[in-house]
Parts: C-alpha cells; structure tokens; sequence
C-alpha cells in the first residue's frame, strides 16, 4: 500500500501542515494491505444467485441528489431512488407529480439518510433526507421505493445537520450548515453577528397523509450546525446538534473559523421547546413559528468542546453522546446525566446569545485519543456497545470501549473516510457483524476512469479482529448511510387500484381524449405491448392536438404483474416518465413544437416492446 497523504481537502490542509511533523503516516503503510485475501473473506460476500442479501444499505448520494439502495453482504447495487434531482430514467422530475415535489429545483446535495423509528428501532417504513443545496427535506415510501413529498423549509440555509429522528420518529430536526439573516434577505456581512442566524427547524411528518411540516423553529446564534443526533431511552427527549465558527467568522473561514480552542455542542430538549410554542411563546417570520432563545428562555444550552468538532453520535444506550473533533485529534465523551445535572444545578460557565454554557468539566466523562489517530469525524456501534470512528486525516477506522476510551482494533481504509455505519447502527440496538466505511479518495482501488475517480464503500467484518472483505465504488457521494434488516422492509407487488383517482382508467374503453378551449386530456392505457389513448378512435395509440395546446396526459398502467413497468417518452419533446404496474402517472407540457413526433415505451416490457409505439401529432397554428 502506497503512502498517502490527503492534501485534497481545502478545509483540512492547514490542519495536515500543522500536525504533519508528529504524524506517523508510516504507521498505515507497515499494516498488511487491507484487502480480501483468502477463499472464506470471498465466502463472506459471496451471495449466490437466487438468494438475496441480509441488510438493505441506503446511502447518500450527495449532490447527485439521489440516494443508492446495496445489498449486504454482496455490496451489490440494486437501485437509485431519485429525490432531490431529475432521473430520465424513472421520468423523476418530469411527470407532474415529481414536477411539483422538486418545486422547480434541478439538483439536491443529499447528506444523511435517515429511516423512521419505533421505540428506537428501525421500522421499516419510510426514509427522510435533507437538501443542502436548496435546503429542503423529503420522504421516501419504503413500501415503493419512491420520493412521496418534499417540503422546502424557509429561513434557512443548508439543513445539513440533518436528519435524525427521535425514538418514535416525533420529529426530525434539521439545523443549518449556514447563518443567514431571517427569511434570506439582503444584509451586509458586516452585521453578521446582529443579522445572521443559524436556523434549526423541528419537522414532523404525517403519517396518514404522507405529508411532512414545520412544527416550530429555533433562531439560534449566527454559527454553522454541523452534525445532530436524538438520544435514546433516557436522554430521548433531547438532542444534541455540533457547532463550528462560533468565531462568526464571515470571510476565510477555513482560517478565522478555527481560531478558538473550543467550539460547542447545542443540547436541546425538543418537549420543552414544544411546550414553549404549544404556550404561545414565539415569534412568527415568514409564516413559521420561530423561538428566540435569547428573548424564550429555557431548554437549550451549550456544552464547550474541542475545536470545530464535526459528528456527534449518541450510544446506543443513551447514555453518552461522543464529539468528535476534526481538527482535534480526539473523541470527547459526554455524559447526558451529569449534563442533566448540570442543568438543575445551574453549573454554568457563562452565556452566549442568551444561552448558557455548561461547564466542560461538569458534562465531560472522558477525552480519548488513539496514538496516532487523525481527524475523527463521525462514530458508530456494534451489539457490544463498542465505538467505531472513522479518522480522516488518518485513513482508518480506529475501535474503541466508550465506557473505558481503550483503543480495541484499527484498520485502514483506502481513503479518507467519512462516515461509516454498522448494521442497524444508529438504533438502541445494533446488530454487529458489519461496518462499512464511506471512503472520499478511491485512487488506487480500481480500474482508473481519468483523473477524477468514484468514491468507495468498503465492507468490513467487525464480527472478531476488523478486517476489509470487500470494496466498492460508488457514485458521489456517500456520506451516510443506514443499514436496516432486509426482512423489516415490506415492499408492495404492484400499486392497488385506486377507484378515488379520476386520472386512472382500467378498462380500454374507458380511455379517451377530452378537449376543453385549449386544454387536452388524454385518459389512455399503457399494457403489452401497446398504448390506448381512444379506444373508440381509428388509431387508438395516436394523440392529435394543436399547437400551442396545454395537454395532460394521464397514464395508467393495467399490468397488474410485478415488475411490467411501461416507460412514455415523446421524441425531441424532451419527456419521459414510467408507469409501474398498476400506476397512474400524468405528464403535463404545452406542445409547442409543431411537427409530427413519435411516441414510444421507454422501458423493455415484452418481446414486443420495440412495437409499443405511436404517434405525437402537432398542428401547426394557421
Ligand atoms: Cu461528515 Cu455531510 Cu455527515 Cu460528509 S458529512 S463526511
Ligand atoms: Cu411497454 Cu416497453
């Protein structure tokens, strides 16, 4: 294994020139290189054909916008679920109803995955994400695998603090990356420590109508929020969310942000902020119920931590939550009970914006800090309660006894991890077995594609001594993941018939086109191996309309066999969508375009498919 420095990362190289005359980088190149090896690691992966893999593996797609379904062991792919960006390939962002979810976005930078819980565990259900790039959230049905809403959350900027659930999914919060003034307005830099805010946002979702809200929000102090986590079991009415440039700094930031020697943790407890707004105490901007902390006081404060820390994740027990900190090379534990105690006993070191600040001493259990480790970023657990943190700057995945800070195991990574996450990692009980780490820099992993390669995952065994059994690339950009159970997840065959939707049509002869002035509608049929707009017409897979026409075209799938999904696409009208078996779909344009333009299935559905086809017909205005 070659000797690699990472000096890629803008934010992390004065860091690398600060400390790169007591790193031991020699340290990686000296250990075995980290590949699998022998015929029982192959074995371990090894899910042969017609049997299916143990964990769904959902991760990020960063600003693809998307988010990749593995499955593991086999770390094979199975599939993308488009959510924040268009995907020609399932008409996402083209029929009507992805059209209006994306709100008129054509990209997302999608961070942290995050599956509904019950009781802390995982259920199986649905899986919420958060935009950075143009600060939204959404939800994806696990049942379909699709995007169902996407709500755009105003007062903020790059929720990328985002999203975590509490135990029983009553809310996920999503604190901004950004410090911008309320509702976006102009303001200059120079007051931005008056002016600017850091926006966290309590979302809930509504299970019955599939609809995710904006319960209340918190205009906290101009700094960026970094990484949350909700506790668990006895600390689940709070959360705790990481800060950085707590400088307010407004230029540079890579140097002014990193000035102070100690940056905060922002503990919350979520039902005293409910109560706060459910008493009427806060103010409205921009239609949201926003508390000010310095003016609503209570249930908010700071705990001091090492410099500009990055993840902070709650233990599976609840008991602690652990920060890490990038340009520190250590892991501080915290303790939630002598935090609470803190609380009541007003142990307090100061205030800041009208929060107050913990003692360090009076919430801290334990610095810890593995010889040689560099850049902790973010932390996972295994069934035993172990810690596993990916080290950045160091390229290895380092584990460790929270309860004691002894250093148990290392293994290094190729390279530069992110995040990693273990099997059912982020619950009150994970399942051990696996971790996978969400390597940046792939350089030398596989086959080269030119100068820029894909990211990796690699599969760890955490079952003995960690061992890397396998390695995949991945498109950008996996920041994290979750892995769930396979058998937790209940997908449907095909979609049930909706006797509600006045778009659907189920019978041939039900299908028809209806003009109203300008307006066309076309009620038609996709099944193999053909299109039925008119059933009644002479060409019942022609559509006529005239130029300058608004047309809808409603579609409905009457295949109702698993995995017969029909594609629609009208040539050089740059429109695409799917029906899966059983959907009704609708795209909606206005036909411009004079002319004549084929119209075809766009997924291979039958031995026929090349025949599914018709045409597209324009009339030129006189
Ligand atoms: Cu560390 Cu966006 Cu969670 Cu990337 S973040 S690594
Ligand atoms: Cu329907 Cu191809």
């Amino acid at each position: 294994m070659k000797k690699w420095i990472p000096i890629a990362s803008g934010l992390l190289a004065g860091f690398i020139a600060a400390t790169i005359s007591f790193a031991d980088f020699s340290s990686n190149s000296k250990t075995e290189t980290a590949s699998a090896n022998n015929k029982s690691d192959a074995e371990k992966v090894y899910v042969p054909f017609g049997k299916k893999d143990d964990y769904y593996l959902f991760a990020s797609g960063g600003h693809s916008g998307q988010m990749f379904i593995y499955g593991v062991p086999s770390m094979r792919k199975i599939r993308t679920i488009p959510v924040f960006s268009p995907d020609s390939a399932t008409g996402y962002g083209f029929d009507e109803h992805s059209k209006k979810l994306m709100g008129g976005y054509t990209w997302g930078d999608l961070h942290h995955p995050a599956l509904s819980e019950t009781k802390g565990d995982y259920d199986g259900k649905w899986m919420f994400a958060t935009d950075v790039g143009n600060s939204r959230a959404a939800v994806v049905d696990l049942k379909t695998f699709t995007t169902k809403d996407i709500i755009k959350v105003p007062n903020t900027a790059g929720p990328h603090c985002a999203a975590f659930v509490t135990e029983n999914t009553e809310y996920m919060f999503l604190p901004t990356r950004f410090a911008v003034p309320l509702g976006q307005k102009y303001e200059k830099l120079d007051d931005y420590s008056s002016k600017y805010r850091g926006v966290m946002s309590a979302v809930t979702f509504d299970e019955k109508n599939v609809k995710l809200n904006i319960a209340y929000q918190v205009a906290l102090p101009p700094w960026s929020y970094d990484l949350s986590d909700a506790g668990k079991k006895s600390s689940k009415d709070w959360a705790v969310m990481t800060t950085y440039n707590t400088e307010e700094a407004t230029t540079t930031m890579e140097v002014k942000a990193s000035q102070a020697d100690r940056d905060y943790i922002v503990l919350f407890n979520w039902k005293e902020l409910a109560k706060m707004v459910k008493d009427g105490q806060y103010e409205e901007v921009n239609g949201q119920k926003m508390i000010f902390p310095e003016k609503q006081k209570g249930g908010i404060y700071l705990v001091p931590v090492a410099k500009s820390p990055h993840g902070v994740d709650v233990t599976p027990d609840g008991k602690y939550f652990i920060a890490s900190g990038k340009l520190a090379p250590a892991m501080t534990v915290f303790s939630f009970e002598k935090a609470f105690k803190a609380v009541q006993n007003k142990e307090f070191s100061g205030e800041r914006n009208g929060i107050p600040i913990l003692k360090y001493e009076s919430v801290m259990e334990r610095e810890v800090n593995p010889e040689n480790a560099l850049g902790p970023l973010h932390t996972q657990f295994d069934d035993k309660g172990m810690a596993y943190t990916t080290m950045f700057i160091s390229s290895e995945i380092v584990k460790w006894d929270p309860k004691t800070g002894k250093t148990l195991d290392r293994v290094p990574v190729q390279y530069s991890p992110g995040h990693s996450v273990s099997a059912e990692g982020d619950t009150v009980a994970p399942d051990g077995k696996w971790l996978i780490a969400l390597n940046k820099i792939a350089k030398d992993s596989y086959l080269s594609v030119g100068p820029s390669h894909p990211e990796s995952m690699q599969l760890i065994d955490i079952s003995g001594k960690m061992k890397i059994i396998q390695s995949v690339p991945v498109d950008p950009e996996p920041h994290y993941a979750q892995m769930i159970k396979a058998d937790k997840i209940k997908t449907i065959e095909v979609y049930p018939k909706d006797p509600n939707n006045k778009d659907a049509v189920y019978n041939q002869k039900d299908t028809k086109i209806v003009r109203k002035g300008n307006e066309v509608h076309v009620y038609g049929i996709a099944m193999r191996s053909r299109f039925v707009f008119e059933a009644k017409a002479k060409r019942p897979d022609v559509i006529e309309v005239n130029q300058g026409d608004h047309v809808f075209i409603h579609l409905t799938n009457i295949d109702f066999d698993e995995d017969i999904t029909h594609g629609f696409a009208i040539n050089d009208y740059d429109l695409n969508m799917e029906v899966q078996p059983g959907q009704t779909n609708t795209m909606e344009f206005t036909a411009d375009k004079a002319g004549t333009f084929p119209l075809y299935c766009t997924n291979f559905c039958s031995a026929l498919h090349q025949e599914m086809n018709g045409y597209f017909l324009v009339k030129p205005k006189q």
